[in-house]
């Protein structure tokens, strides 16, 4: 019966291995959403944002203009956004649900209207 116990041996350690690799590849990739964004006077692009509940949400935002901010109250984002340079945010979308994010830093005279949302699903 040794060989009877070598094959087992050889299954359990390739479950083992079959297991290990499903639970790094679920891990951290598949729920890491990636945006890049930009903005200008007086708006942001994309305005809309779609992304998965539970995912961690990278945008990486640039100005094509004058300084800008990216506000997202909902996930405490407050950044400036300088022309010409990257700004990365990142946050986890745990909440479903439709959050507003705008600009905050005075750009101009629609200003007030350059805002977009994120829908979280
Ligand atoms: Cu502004």
């Amino acid at each position: 019966m040794k060989i009877g116990r070598i094959v087992l041996a050889v299954s359990v350690i390739a479950f083992l291995a079959a297991g290990v690799a499903v639970a790094q590849s679920g891990g951290s990739n598949s729920d890491v959403v990636k945006v890049s964004m930009t903005a200008q006077q007086f708006k942001f692009d994309p305005a809309t944002v779609t992304v998965p509940a539970g995912s961690t949400v990278v945008i990486t935002v640039t100005s094509k203009d004058v300084t800008h901010g990216l506000a997202i109250p909902a996930f405490n984002i407050n950044e400036r956004i300088q022309p010409g340079k990257d700004t990365v945010v990142k946050f986890t979308a745990d909440k479903a649900g439709t959050y507003e994010f705008h600009c905050s830093v005075f750009c101009g005279s629609g200003h007030r209207d350059m805002k977009g949302k994120i829908v979280v699903q």
